[in-house]
């Protein structure tokens, strides 16, 4: 019956919620990386945080595994203008790796295996906004996606996003990180279209 009335519609009910400004829709799944794909044995794998004092705190693959996992739904937008809606995630909360972590820091740099980096403002990654995954639809994140593990933040531009993720340095000055360091910009809201330094 609701596949009736939603073909009366003539498109999916998820298509009718707004797109930021100047994206477009997909229904693939496009690969964007600065380099190749890393090769990560997960029995190596662990993410680290570290607070502007050098305090670190780490994850093996096994401890990280072993946290509480949640399952969003969330619409991605990628600067080159192509949005997805309704993508499906397995991963932990930030909210979860930072509750321990003692800090007076305002900003974070991503790092990831490659050497990608990306700024953004600390508490973009807290409240529910931000997760590390390790699954997409159901399975396992594929390597040109960003597994074994990628962050995400589906509410900035997918850069921000930092695939193959090792770790956050949390700082109390902002460092830029690779895109935001040649024009792109600091915070990246995709809903205010801050696509490159001064938007
Ligand atoms: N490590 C790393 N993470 C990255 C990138 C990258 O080049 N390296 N590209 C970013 C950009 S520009 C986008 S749009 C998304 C693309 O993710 P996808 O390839 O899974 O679509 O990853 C982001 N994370
Ligand atoms: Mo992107």
């Amino acid at each position: 019956m609701a596949i009736v009335s939603r073909g009366f519609r003539g498109r999916p009910s998820s298509e009718d919620k707004p797109l930021p400004p100047g994206q477009y829709l997909t229904q693939d799944f496009p690969v964007l990386s600065a380099g190749p794909t890393p090769k990560i044995d997960p029995e190596r794998w662990s993410f680290t945080v570290t607070t502007e004092t050098g305090e670190d705190t780490s994850w093996s693959w096994r401890e990280f595994q072993a946290l509480p996992m949640e399952t969003p739904t969330v619409d991605i937008h990628c600067v080159t203008k192509w949005s997805k809606f309704d993508t499906t995630w397995r991963g932990v909360s930030l909210d979860t790796l930072l509750a321990g972590v003692d800090t007076a820091a305002d900003h974070a740099l991503v790092h990831s295996y490659g050497g990608y980096t990306t700024n953004l403002p600390l508490e973009d990654l807290l409240d529910g906004q931000a997760w590390l995954v390790h699954s997409y639809d159901g399975e396992e994140l594929h390597p040109e996606h960003g597994g074994p593990v990628r962050l995400l933040v589906p509410h900035l531009y997918f850069w921000k996003s930092a695939k193959w993720v090792r770790g956050i340095r949390l700082l109390l000055e902002e460092e830029q990180g690779f895109w935001e360091n040649v024009g792109y910009h600091d915070h990246g809201d995709p809903w205010r279209e801050q696509r490159y330094q001064g938007d």
